[in-house]
């Protein structure tokens, strides 16, 4: 673990950390992995704790520092690799405001809706309808984007489309219909096309797969 500079602390089958590997990943920057049980409460320990106080995944130890919270990793990994960055102010704080974006008015309606799906989360009628409804409107607002631009902002991947992403790729899980929105249907093969792309099975190192 030691000889990788960066080490992610996460769980397979979390899209906030999925996100983080997808951004090494396709940046090409080698990582450990250390699998956090969330079932067995792994993340709130006080050795966890330290290295996150909010007691979640993912998290990410670089040069003797941790960074949580999967937006801040993306915005830290950019700058740090000098990739998948705004190219200008402008397009920094148009990206900066689909990570904002994503966690208040996407992010919530799809990862809700997969939770209470595998049972992870109780949710009655009027709260599926409600979390529905939440990421119906996301998916929307992409697919009016994409329908116009081919990528988030400017005319090339950014953080934007991986934090994005990272979400996206639960939508049909959760029970939403790509089908009905082409555009977005589009920019997820795109996504999915760029060099290095993976799931996060195939993406998380082999040696410390749980
Ligand atoms: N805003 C956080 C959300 C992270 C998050 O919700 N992680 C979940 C797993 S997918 C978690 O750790 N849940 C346990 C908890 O919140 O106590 C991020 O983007 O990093």
């Amino acid at each position: 673990m030691a000889d990788k500079p960066f080490t992610l602390y996460g769980m397979l089958g979390s899209g906030p950390t999925y996100k983080v590997a997808l951004m090494l990943t396709l940046a090409d920057a080698p990582f450990a992995f250390e699998a956090i049980n969330l079932r067995e409460g792994a993340h709130k320990q006080p050795d966890y704790l330290a290295k996150n106080r909010f007691g979640q995944v993912p998290c990410l130890s670089h040069e003797g520092r941790f960074v949580a919270q999967s937006a801040t990793i993306l915005e830290y990994l950019a700058d740090r690799l000098g990739v998948f960055a705004g190219r200008s102010v402008e397009e920094e704080l148009r990206i900066r405001e689909w990570l904002f974006w994503d966690f208040d008015r996407l992010a919530p309606g799809i990862y809700r809706s997969r939770a209470i799906k595998r049972g992870f989360l109780a949710g009655d009628d009027s709260l599926i309808d409600y979390f529905k409804g939440v990421g119906e409107a996301g998916l929307g607002v992409l697919e009016a984007h994409f329908a116009a631009h081919e990528w988030l902002v400017g005319r090339s991947p950014t953080i934007a489309d991986i934090d994005v992403y990272g979400v996206v790729c639960f939508a049909e899980e959760a029970g939403f219909d790509l089908s009905e929105r082409p555009a977005l249907k589009a920019w997820k093969e795109r996504f999915e096309a760029l060099p290095r792309f993976g799931t996060m099975a195939e993406i998380v190192p082999a040696e410390s797969r749980p």
